[in-house]
């Protein structure tokens, strides 16, 4: 099995489908994405992702985009780092809650406050994600006590989509030292077999204006 995979380096989402075809030893074939010229939105590249959104993923006929279903569907197809029978709602869950209170907020915010233009960054706006992506950070925290693993004993879908902004090292309101349950999750995640940093797995970084 080899698979296609979309992507660019600073996106967290497309990262945690790389993340998990690099652990998992799934051959994949990097197609680079160039997000910070518009290419996500191009005509061309919607004819891949209509949405206008990596990652895709492309297995023979079959192109997928979200990375909650390509994670959904590497693992039905490989079978590692499967749910635990009844643990499927509670991955879910977390997908939906990553999706919509984790991921989406600590990307916007990591966006607006490194990687936008300086002239273009807004402190209110700034300070407002801020605000959103800790909020999200203690509810992580929290639900993380006394777990290695978001759910169940072993790493699954959500640990791929939960963790993935947070190996980044640029700011998005994260402080380390007062979130310790999350940092002995991503010693967890960090010792995977192969596991590599978003930045030594897919192309583009450093930005050529940084
Ligand atoms: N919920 C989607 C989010 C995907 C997403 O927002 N991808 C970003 C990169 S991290 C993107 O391609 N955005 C394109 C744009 O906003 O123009 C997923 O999990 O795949």
């Amino acid at each position: 099995m080899t698979v296609d995979l979309y992507c660019f380096a600073q996106s967290g989402n497309a990262y945690k489908v790389a993340n998990y075809l690099n652990v998992a030893g799934v051959p994949w074939t990097e197609h680079f994405v160039d997000f910070f010229n518009g290419e996500a939105r191009s005509p061309e590249f919607r004819e891949i992702n209509p949405m206008g959104e990596v990652p895709v993923l492309v297995d023979g006929d079959l192109t997928l985009t979200q990375s909650g279903v390509i994670l959904d569907y590497l693992i039905d197809k490989t079978g590692i780092y499967a749910t635990q029978k009844g643990d499927e709602r509670e991955v879910l869950r977390w997908i939906l809650w990553d999706n919509h209170k984790g991921s989406s907020q600590f990307g916007v915010t990591r966006f607006m406050i490194n990687l936008l233009p300086e002239k273009m960054r807004n402190d209110d706006v700034n300070s407002f994600l801020l605000g959103r992506s800790k909020a999200a950070l203690q509810v992580l925290n929290t639900h993380l006590e006394g777990r290695n693993w978001m759910v169940g004993n072993a790493p699954t879908a959500a640990d791929f989509s939960c963790s993935s902004y947070l190996f980044f090292d640029e700011p998005f309101g994260m402080d380390r030292s007062k979130l310790p349950h999350i940092e002995a999750w991503l010693k967890n995640i960090r010792q995977l077999p192969n596991w590599k940093h978003p930045y030594d797995l897919m192309q583009g970084h450093p930005l050529p204006r940084t």
